[in-house]
């Protein structure tokens, strides 16, 4: 049975790339709702071959809707997510107002789609970086534990949304325009913080793969460490991680076990880069090798679409599963 769906961010980065994905995959919408701030009511985006009409949020928008995508910041979350739970649709949730609530699954559904199940009407969708960690450590997880691991980030302006997106393009143009959503430059720049740092040093970015990693494997004993850097690059993420394992484990059993993973591809031919996975829903994995110091450490590379997996294909396969799986308050 159809479900009537609706994006609330709809005029964002995000919101957009959810709409596209929610017709590119046929998700089975007996209806669509754009809903947004008040800021953004009244914009048009375009449907392709229709156009829509952004509405303002409220909770009489909310009539019949069976599930929302949510693509805005904390703070509209805070204030729209008990309303949305009100009115009984499912909230998939993308930004990272809830994904610690204990009562709240996180969920990349390749990995724990069966928490979904036990969802109070809200379902987190875990940040860009940690979806990319936990899909590049699938292969591995099927076959050991993951005690450690290390990661650096090299994460694309789009996380940072449309006016990350609009200040790279911007400043390579000019290179003396004054940074406004970054710390400092970005365009032929690298930039070591994502997020505000707490007295120890560490970026509100980098607690979230530690934390969110955790819940996701359910396993509190995990660690993490991780340097978030933004990179010039418009949408695609990657990260160098380096994991030390339970037991050891061969490459060629990694490779293998990467076959059986889906939304997962290996390119050790010779290695992905971020232009060639943009605009592809794939988490790409390469440069495997091990750690000549130390028998259960191993390296790897790999890049994602920052918009597609790392957001809005992942709450999009979320709402899909719900679907699927009768916990959509229509259902099948
Ligand atoms: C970023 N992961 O890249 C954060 C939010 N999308 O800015």
């Amino acid at each position: 049975e159809k479900v009537n769906v609706a994006v609330l961010g709809a005029t964002g980065a995000v919101g957009r790339t959810m709409i596209r994905i929610l017709q590119e995959r046929r998700f089975p919408m007996r209806s669509l709702k754009l809903l947004a701030s008040p800021h953004s009511a009244g914009k048009v985006i375009d449907l392709g071959a229709k156009t829509g009409i952004v509405e303002e949020f409220s909770p009489a928008a909310l009539k019949d809707v069976d599930l929302v995508f949510g693509a805005v910041d904390n703070d509209l979350v805070e204030e729209y997510a008990p309303l949305i739970q009100r009115s009984g649709a499912l909230f998939v949730d993308n930004s990272s107002a809830f994904r610690l609530e204990e009562d709240v699954p996180l969920v990349i559904p390749e990995i724990n789609a069966r928490d979904i199940r036990w969802h109070h009407g809200i379902v987190a969708n875990p940040n860009c970086a940690t979806i990319l960690a936990m899909m590049a450590l699938s292969p591995i997880l099927k076959l050991t534990r993951v005690k450690r691991m290390i990661v650096s980030t090299y994460q694309a302006v789009s996380g940072a949304g449309m006016k990350g997106m609009d200040e790279l393009e911007r400043q390579i143009r000019d290179p003396s325009a004054a940074p406004e959503v970054f710390p400092f430059p970005i365009a032929f720049n690298v930039i070591p913080q994502i997020g505000d740092f707490d007295e120890n040093g560490i970026s509100a970015e980098e607690w979230k793969m530690q934390n969110e990693g955790r819940r996701i494997l359910h396993d509190e004993a995990l660690q993490v460490s991780c340097t978030c850097v933004r990179v010039p690059v418009y949408r695609c993420h990657s990260e160098s991680i380096y994991v030390e394992t339970e037991t050891e484990v061969s490459l060629d059993a990694i490779r293998q076990a990467a076959e059986e993973c889906p939304g997962l591809v290996l390119n050790e031919a010779p290695y992905p880069t971020p232009k060639e996975c943009t605009d592809s829903d794939a988490v790409v994995i390469g440069r495997l090798r091990r750690d000549e110091a130390c028998p259960h450490g191993l390296h790897l590379w790999c890049c994602c679409d920052q918009l597609r997996k790392g957001a809005a294909t992942n709450a999009v396969q979320i709402g899909e599963w719900a679907w699927q799986n009768g916990l959509l308050k229509k259902g099948v």
